[in-house]
């Protein structure tokens, strides 16, 4: 019987090579197209450089604003110039942040940092004066708090490598003040009196 298994095993393997060569390379093909559909799609999805509002009733879009970059960041809506309307705040990886009115589009006020931008804005009065601010991170190392009506800067302050992390504002201390908390890739986590 050993003998005769040994007989057979040697066909049965070659065929099993075969099977399994075949296998091998279909998976390869299959790992290809697979990776090169992703490529495309993460591609598609970095690229869009527009921001782009529709109507929630309608599937007319209201408006878009195009910037110089691809956009990684997600808007944050609110009233930051206090004229009633909500603007809509986004960040660029052409470095800048945007303020764009909500009713059309237009540009409010767009803020230049010096790297990129991932971070998606939060909105907040983290000085107390009643009016929000913008808080935002960047690729250049800096967390930004700008004020929200004129696009002026409020502070920056400086961690020690480039943040893609999104800025949490609350009053974590509780003196009735927010805090604005964020990660920076420089491995820490930084909480700032607003
Ligand atoms: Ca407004
Ligand atoms: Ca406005
Ligand atoms: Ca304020
Ligand atoms: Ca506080």
């Amino acid at each position: 019987m050993g003998s005769l298994m040994g007989l057979i095993r040697p066909p049965l393997r070659k065929r099993d090579m075969i099977i399994m060569v075949l296998l091998a390379m279909m998976t390869l093909v299959n790992a290809t197209r697979i990776a090169c559909t992703i490529n495309k799609e993460n591609q598609v999805q970095a690229e869009p450089r527009e921001i782009l509002v529709q109507n929630q009733d309608t599937p007319n879009l209201m408006w878009k604003y195009a910037t110089s970059g691809a956009i990684w960041s997600s808007p944050a809506l609110g009233d930051i110039d206090g004229d009633g309307k909500l603007e809509v705040v986004i960040g660029s990886n052409d470095d800048k942040i945007y303020a764009l009115n909500g009713e059309d589009g237009s540009l409010l006020w767009r803020y230049a940092t010096d790297n990129g931008i991932w971070s998606s804005p939060a909105l907040g009065d983290i000085d107390g004066d009643g009016k929000l601010e913008v808080v935002i991170g960047s690729w250049d190392s800096n967390i930004y708090a700008i004020n929200g009506k004129g696009g002026v800067l409020l502070w920056n302050y400086t961690t020690s490598k480039g943040i893609q992390s999104s800025p949490a504002l609350g009053d974590i201390d509780g003196d009735g003040k927010l805090e604005v908390v964020i990660g920076s890739n420089d491995g820490k986590i930084y909480a700032l009196n607003g």
